[in-house]
């Protein structure tokens, strides 16, 4: 059986980063339902990711988005974010809208094009530095519609080049995040796709190009606890952005459309010894319809939860089942660990640190939501655009 003390002191170490976007409004491509009390600056973004990691105890980073969370000064930002009692995270890089990028970004036809969406990506390098950021987070939307719009090899071409250039400017600390998605909004071929391209460039680019795994980013059906073990294997699993999907890329609250699939990933990377070996776990959702702050705090706590019954599964029972072939032995060794309820234990560790036992609802008694709402009036709310 797993060793109590372990699991206790592998719960208290596990990390979970908060995209700076969860926090803004959000919405379908039909509609932005806007609420009340939303930030309105880079700034009350992190005040209310500070908030999640002050009723979790485990949200101590969150992620920025560049250009939405742009300001004058990042070091001051930087600044801010610390005396806030976080730090800043991965640094999210967007080329996918600008009218530019219509046929795509650094693997656009147009060298010009390539040029800006390339030193778009170097200055996301120089808010690393000012910040202390250790990840570049990569995605791209670039791909075509039709067969024929563009040659698939060529871009890919681009895409190694641009890379190569962005990568050989990272500082010795930094790592560069590759993620894949496999379509949306390009539909014939993206360019990125999947997680066999994106640790090929990686590859061929050196070891502190690592895959990121957003799990909304697949085909249904698609085993991603395969794709985590693959990579961790190969060494080259940097990052998760979690998120629940049901058809598509639906960026639900992690842990919600599918707690046996985050279970299954979260036992891939106990498995290999991995919770604490640099993996930056991250969030990446969007609260179109339910309160911000309280679903990133459901979200830590469904990942936090998932964690902690990969930990209880008794990895020298199901290793001896394995080899014996005693296949429904093996089967229940992880089903037993799955349906352990380890919502008691992560409230006992919860209550030993001194935090409230149930931070979805010390959060909503702390009244923080009431004060934001008559707070943030006047100005712009953030949002996809801004
Ligand atoms: C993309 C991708 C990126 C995220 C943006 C907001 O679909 O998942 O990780 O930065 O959305
Ligand atoms: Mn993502």
């Amino acid at each position: 059986m797993p060793n109590p003390a372990n699991v206790r002191a592998a719960l208290r170490s596990l990390e979970i980063e908060t995209p700076s976007w969860a926090y803004g409004n959000s919405g379908t491509r039909f509609k932005v339902f806007a609420q009340a009390g939303v930030p309105r600056t880079p700034q009350e973004k992190i005040a209310d990711a500070a908030q999640v990691h002050r009723f979790t105890g485990s949200a101590p980073s969150v992620a920025l988005h560049i250009p939405w969370d742009r300001v004058d000064d990042f070091t001051e930002l930087a600044k801010y974010t610390h005396d806030q009692g976080v730090r800043i995270g991965a640094i999210n890089s967007n080329v996918f809208q600008d009218d530019d990028y219509k046929l795509g970004s650094v693997t656009n036809p147009d060298p010009r094009v390539r040029r800006k969406a390339v030193r778009h990506l170097l200055d996301c390098v120089d808010i690393m530095d000012a910040t202390g950021s250790r990840d570049l987070k990569l995605w791209f939307s670039d791909g075509i519609n039709y067969p024929g719009q563009d040659d698939l090899r060529d871009r890919q071409d681009r895409l190694a080049e641009a890379l190569r250039e962005v990568y050989d400017r990272l500082g010795p600390h930094q790592r560069m995040l590759l993620e894949y998605k496999l379509f949306e909004p390009a539909f014939y071929a993206t360019d990125v796709p999947d997680w066999g391209t994106s640790y090929a460039h990686c590859v061929e680019l050196g070891p502190r190009a690592t895959v990121c795994i957003d799990t909304g980013h697949h085909a249904p059906g698609t085993n991603i606890e395969f794709i985590v073990a693959f990579l961790l294997r190969a060494g080259r699993l940097g990052a998760f952005d979690f998120n629940s999907r049901f058809y598509a890329d639906d960026d639900l609250m992690a842990g919600a459309a599918d707690p046996f699939q985050l279970f299954r990933i979260m036992y891939e990377i106990v498995r290999a010894d991995s919770l604490s070996s640099g993996i930056a776990f991250m969030l990446d959702q969007c609260h179109n319809i339910e309160a911000k702050i309280p679903a990133v705090i459901r979200s830590v706590l469904n990942v936090q939860e998932a964690t902690a019954k990969a930990l209880l599964v008794d990895r020298d029972a199901l290793r001896a089942a394995q080899l014996e072939g005693d296949v429904l032995g093996a089967n229940a060794v992880l089903m037993d660990a799955y349906n352990t309820d380890v919502r008691p234990l992560l409230a006992e560790l919860r209550t030993e640190d001194g935090l409230d036992p149930d931070p979805v609802g010390a959060y909503r008694r702390s009244g923080y939501g009431e004060r934001v709402v008559a707070e943030r009036v006047g100005g712009q709310q953030a949002g996809w655009n801004a």
